[in-house]
């Protein structure tokens, strides 16, 4: 296994901080210091070089590791732990399946460290959120259609993550307990609209990695609860 897949494998809990949000000193060591395993730097809007430099060197203060989620090229920001990179799987335009990623490594290949990156394969489905209207995504998905994306990531692609997006919405818990029974090799991420610790528990039964993000900004003590409501759940396991 390499050596990036290695690094995010006991990865259960993350925080997702997004560059063009403000956050203060105090709400960024508690969250630092919280116990969660990793913290995502990414968004999907006004992401720049200086914001993400800004807030990666704050977060660089303490000892956890820390990822970038690569969503602008001109944010590509040196000096992360790794760097995880986004294909839309479910969206009819391949500019977001290969043709950034094309654009990229024509114009940076001789920069890009290669055994930093990761590829996520991103399932949009929330049709209300920045990333689907961003990416078209096809979000009206059955959950075995879901469940048939994911495959195509797992098992045809080999990608090391697949990413369950439901950014800024509670997902259902059927979707994505079909998509879990699907994935074999792959770390499964779960994204979107946790505000409670019930919910969390709810999606760290069902998958690898949790990923909090919006409620951090608006109720910072609930996100705190979430990384032991996470930490304490043991996955359920499907044969
Ligand atoms: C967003 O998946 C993350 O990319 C987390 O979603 O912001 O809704 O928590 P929320």
């Amino acid at each position: 296994m390499r050596a990036v897949q290695q690094m995010i494998k006991p990865w259960r809990h993350v925080f997702k901080l997004d560059p063009d949000r403000e956050l203060g000193d105090g709400e960024l060591e508690a969250l630092c210091l919280s116990g969660t395993d990793a913290i995502m730097v990414g968004g999907s809007s006004g992401v720049t070089y200086e914001n993400t430099v800004d807030l990666m060197s704050r977060i660089r203060r303490y000892a956890l590791p820390v990822a970038l989620e690569v969503s602008d090229l001109e944010a590509a920001v040196p000096g992360f732990d790794l760097y995880m990179i986004p294909m839309v799987l479910n969206t009819p335009d391949p500019t977001w399946i290969v043709g950034h990623h094309r654009r990229a490594i024509e114009r940076y290949g001789y920069l890009i460290p290669w055994d930093m990156l990761l590829t996520e394969g991103y399932i949009v489905l929330n049709d209300n959120s920045t990333v689907a209207r961003l990416t078209g995504a096809d979000t009206d998905l059955q959950a075995e259609e879901a469940a048939a994306y994911a495959q195509v990531a797992d098992k045809l692609m080999s990608l090391p993550v697949v990413y369950l997006e439901y950014s800024g919405r509670f997902g259902e818990v059927e979707t994505v307990r079909t998509v879990r029974e699907a994935v074999e090799h792959s770390q499964l991420f779960y994204g979107g609209g946790i505000t409670s610790e019930a919910e969390a528990v709810q999606m760290a039964a069902l998958c690898d990695t949790v990923v909090v993000g919006n409620i951090i900004y608006q109720d910072l003590e609930q996100a705190l609860l979430t990384v032991q409501a996470v930490k304490n759940t043991q996955q359920m396991h499907f044969e």
